[in-house]
């Protein structure tokens, strides 16, 4: 999957109309579900997730129990983790880096918001409930260094990145998410803790995370060196006209 994936070709990122980067991306994305659905069907959430995977029109998200959600993940495979053996690493330019399990991150301050989840490819999900610790809360315990600008994010199926601006990871809307949909979440949204960017564009929102760490520059995620943007305000990047969702 991810050799096909990769020999997609890159769009440029400058002096293209937006219009074809947008559309080569999204080509990238949607023929993504569907190569992901097969080792998806094996998960708990697995016949609705798969059906909807291979489905290019939307049509299955209006299915009861789909969500309307599309399961994506670059990863052939992703191990799954659970409070024995997951870690959230915190660290860069912070004076106090550190590892979280996920009994520590439980017992920190929660915040819970209930706003539409949109992917740049077009299917929106209305009011869906995240909760988890704002960023903002770790980054502080941290103690971000002057120098520090940026926040990058890795995860544990070992390919996903993403990145924040220092600002845009210190907005309240901004989750280390623990809950989705009032549950806790399951290993086909990322679970047990996945990043939730209100504001963004869902891709923003990595899945199966493990690493923070604050650094001197923004350094595009794992889509926007496809030639998604970096800044994915919903409504105002990707060449898209969406309702903001925050
Ligand atoms: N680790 C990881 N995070 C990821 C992705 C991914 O492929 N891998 N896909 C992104 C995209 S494009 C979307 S739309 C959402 C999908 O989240 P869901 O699978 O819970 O619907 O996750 C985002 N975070
Ligand atoms: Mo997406």
């Amino acid at each position: 999957m991810n050799s096909e994936q990769s020999e997609e070709p890159a769009p440029e990122r400058d002096g293209r109309p937006i219009g074809r980067r947008v559309f080569l991306g999204t080509l990238g994305l949607g023929a993504l579900g569907v190569v992901a659905a097969p080792a998806l069907q094996r998960g708990v959430e697995g016949f609705l997730g798969g059906v909807a995977g291979k489905d290019p029109t939307g049509l299955t998200g209006l299915l009861p129990n789909g969500g309307g959600f599309r399961y994506y993940s670059v990863a052939a495979s992703v191990p799954h983790k659970t409070a024995v053996d997951y870690r959230l690493t915190l660290d860069g330019l912070v004076d106090h880096p550190r590892g979280y399990t996920l009994d520590e991150l439980r017992a920190l301050p929660r915040t819970r918001l209930v706003k539409d989840v949109q992917c740049v490819t077009g299917w929106r999900v209305p009011g869906t409930p995240f909760e988890g610790v704002r960023l903002s809360h770790l980054l502080d315990a941290a103690g971000v260094r002057p120098s520090a600008k940026a926040v990058r994010f890795t995860c544990f199926d070992g390919t996903y990145t993403e990145s924040l601006t220092l600002d845009q990871a210190r907005r309240p809307d901004v989750l280390v998410a623990l809950r989705m949909q009032d549950k806790d979440i399951g290993h086909d949204h990322g679970g047990p803790v996945r990043l939730y960017v209100a504001p963004m564009y869902f891709y923003k929102s990595a899945k199966w995370l493990s690493g923070i760490t604050v650094t001197d520059r923004v350094e595009p995620g794992y889509w926007e060196n496809l030639g998604y943007d970096v800044d994915a305000w919903v409504g105002r990047s990707n060449g898209r006209d969406d309702e903001p969702t925050s």
